[in-house]
């Protein structure tokens, strides 16, 4: 009850000061830090309880891993307002708009989630063949776990606009700006 009440008190104050305005989609995965740190060492913080294996396991049977996802997955907005992005997983997402959905710059998931072809936005291709990342932008937002971001809509026509983290490609969201 003290916890109910004092979350209360905390709401008006937290909104007047951020003065955001926004929406927020919730970034979420569910990485078991010892398992997934042990083959990507420092990839995973937090206290999630897929292993690695287990991610493996279900990417390889159904294409996706169901717990790394946006939260919702579409949003419509005003434009002008930010979407607030808000990383309560244990891993770095990206938030990327891409003309078209595709594979992100880690060529094993984007293999594992049948996206073989990087989305432009997400990696370029060396000429070793490796894929590389492209550099965080505002149409390209990194954030690392239990950090928050923004992506700002200002500018943007009304429409519909995809996006998809750049780490996980089955991790999409349809904004539709008004
Ligand atoms: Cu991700």
């Amino acid at each position: 009850m003290a916890a109910m009440s004092a979350l209360g008190l905390a709401t008006p104050s937290q909104a007047s000061g951020g003065g955001h305005d926004g929406q927020e989609i919730t970034i979420l995965d569910d990485c078991h830090a010892a398992s997934f740190n042990a083959i990507f060492p420092g990839v995973c913080v937090g206290e999630g309880e897929t292993t690695f294996s287990a991610f493996i396991a279900e990417l390889t049977a159904t294409r996706k891993a169901a717990e790394w996802r946006f939260d919702p997955s579409k949003l419509t907005i005003r434009g002008g307002r930010p979407v607030i992005l808000e990383n309560d997983g244990g891993e770095t997402h990206t938030f990327t708009m891409v003309k078209a959905f595709g594979g992100g710059f880690i060529a094993p998931l984007n293999q594992l989630s049948g996206n073989p072809v990087p989305a432009g936005e997400c990696a370029s291709t060396l000429p070793s063949g490796e894929l590389a990342p492209m550099p965080p932008s505002p149409v390209n937002v990194f954030v690392a776990a239990d950090k928050e971001a923004s992506f700002q809509t200002a500018g943007l026509k009304p429409g519909t606009y995809m996006f998809e983290c750049c780490i996980h490609p089955w991790m999409r969201v349809v904004l539709t700006v008004r």
